[in-house]
C-alpha cells in the first residue's frame, strides 16, 4: 500500500477527519446517486477509486467513466474477488443490502453499507455478529452526526447544561415523493422494504435523536399512512409516505416525531430540538451552523466558532467560521473516520497490535441494527395501533 502525504491542509492547527495515513482502495457496488455521494467523500478521504459493480456491466462502466473510477467489473463477485480492493461501499436498493454487506465481510473486506442495514431484524442482526467476529470495518452513514454542532448539541445535553430531558420534538420532512406521479424504486417493497418513509429517513432522526441524548426509545406509538397507493411504475404501493409517531425514552422522556416524503415545500428538513429541565436545544440541518440554545431568561445562536467549541465539534469543523458547511462535508468525515477505522484494523490483523479505540462517534452496524430495530417497531405500532416495546 502507498503511504501517503497525511499534513493537515495550510491553517488548520487541528487534527481533522481526513482519513487514514495509508491510501485504502475503494470499491463501490451500485451506480446511483448515493454512490456518486459516496465516492466525492472517498476521494476525500484520498483513497485510490478502484472500481464499480453494479446491476448491469453498462450501467457500470458509465458510472466508473463519471466517477472517475479506475474500472468496472462485470458483476458484484468480481469486484469482491479482487485483491486489491479493501473497502466495499454498498450503495444499491435496499433489500440487496445485507446480502452484498455479508459477502463483502466473507470476502475479507471493511464495508460501508447504506442504510437500512437489511430489512430484517433477522438479517441485521446477523450482519453485527458476522463483522464483528472478522475485526472488520462496518460502518452504516448515519451522517448527520457529523455536523460539528451535532456534536456540540451532544457534548452539551451529556454534560448536563440542558439539565434532565423532558421532551423531544423532531421532525424529518421532504417533498420529493409529494407529486402523486413521482415514482422511485424506494416506493416498492420488493427493492425498498417494507418500509419506506421511516427507514429512509425516519431512521436519521432517531440515530441523532439517540447520538444526542445517549439515551434510547424503549417504546412508541406509530401511524402511518400511504397517501399516493399507485404512481407511475408502481401500483399497491404498500410503503409508508408519511409517519407520526409518539416516543418513550429510558431516562423518562417522552418525544412527538413527524417523518413525510409528501411536505410540500420541506426539501431536506431534519429538525430535533430537546427540552432539558434548564436549557432547550435545537439543531436544523438546513442551518447546519446554528445551534439554538433557550433559557427561561436568554437564548442564543451558536454559530460554528471553533473557539466555542466542544473539541469533538471542533474537530469536524474544517473550514472557518462564517464558512458554511454541509451534506456533503458531513459525508466525507463519516468516510474519513471509517477509513481511519479500516485502516487501524488492517494494522492489528496485520501486527497483532490492536489500535485502541475507533473514532468518536462512527456509526457501525451496531447502530445499523437498532435503526432496523426501531424500524420494525414502528411498523408493528402502526399495523396493531398498540404501544410496542423496542428492544434495545
Ligand atoms: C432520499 O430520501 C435521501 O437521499 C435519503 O436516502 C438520505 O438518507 C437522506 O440523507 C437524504 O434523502
Amino acid at each position: 500500500k502507498t503511504v501517503i502525504d497525511s499534513a493537515a491542509p495550510a491553517g488548520a492547527d487541528r487534527t481533522e477527519a481526513t482519513g487514514p495515513a495509508v491510501a485504502l482502495r475503494a470499491g463501490f457496488i451500485g451506480a446511483g446517486f448515493m454512490t456518486t455521494v459516496h465516492s466525492r467523500a472517498a476521494r476525500a478521504a484520498r483513497a485510490e477509486l478502484a472500481g464499480v459493480a453494479s446491476s448491469s456491466s453498462g450501467s457500470a462502466e458509465r458510472a466508473a467513466l463519471e466517477l472517475g473510477l479506475a474500472r468496472s467489473y462485470s458483476s458484484v463477485d468480481a469486484l469482491l474477488a479482487d485483491d486489491a480492493i479493501d473497502i466495499i461501499h454498498v450503495c444499491t436498493p435496499n433489500t440487496t443490502h445485507a446480502r452484498f454487506a455479508l459477502a463483502a465481510l466473507d470476502a475479507g473486506k471493511h464495508v460501508v453499507c447504506e442504510k437500512p442495514l437489511a430489512t430484517s431484524v433477522v438479517d441485521a442482526a446477523a450482519l453485527v455478529r458476522r463483522a464483528e467476529a472478522t475485526g472488520l470495518t462496518a460502518t452504516v452513514p448515519f451522517v448527520y452526526r457529523f455536523h460539528p454542532m451535532v456534536r456540540e448539541a451532544r457534548a452539551r445535553v451529556q454534560a448536563g447544561e440542558t439539565g434532565r430531558v423532558l421532551t423531544i420534538n423532531g421532525g424529518y420532512l421532504q417533498d420529493w415523493l409529494a407529486e402523486p406521479h413521482a415514482d422511485d424504486w424506494r416506493v416498492d417493497a420488493d427493492l425498498g422494504g417494507p418500509s419506506r418513509a421511516f427507514a429512509d429517513i425516519g431512521s436519521h432522526l432517531v440515530d441523532l435523536l439517540e447520538f444526542i441524548t445517549a439515551d434510547r426509545i424503549v417504546r412508541l406509538n406509530a401511524t402511518t399512512r400511504t397517501v399516493y397507493g399507485n404512481r407511475s411504475n408502481n401500483h399497491d404501493i404498500a410503503t409508508e409516505d408519511l409517519v407520526a409517531l409518539v416516543v418513550e425514552m429510558r431516562g423518562g422522556a417522552v418525544g412527538t416525531l413527524l417523518i413525510s416524503q409528501v411536505a410540500p415545500g420541506r426539501k431536506n428538513s431534519l429538525v430535533l430540538e430537546i427540552a432539558g429541565t434548564e436549557q432547550s436545544i435545537r439543531f436544523d440541518q438546513e442551518r447546519p451552523d446554528e445551534l439554538w440554545l433557550g433559557r427561561r431568561v436568554g437564548s442564543q445562536h451558536i454559530l460554528r466558532d471553533p473557539a466555542e467549541l466542544a473539541p469533538d465539534a471542533a474537530r469536524l469543523s474544517t473550514v472557518p467560521s462564517g464558512h458554511p458547511m454541509g451534506y456533503q462535508d458531513a459525508f466525507n468525515a463519516f468516510v474519513a473516520d471509517s477509513y481511519a477505522d479500516a485502516a487501524a484494523n488492517s494494522l492489528a490483523a496485520s501486527t497483532g497490535v490492536e489500535s485502541g479505540c475507533s473514532p468518536e462517534g462512527l456509526p457501525t452496524f451496531a447502530d445499523g441494527l437498532r435503526a432496523v430495530r426501531v424500524t420494525a417497531a414502528v411498523l408493528e405500532s402502526a399495523a396493531s395501533g398498540a404501544w410496542v416495546e423496542v428492544l434495545s
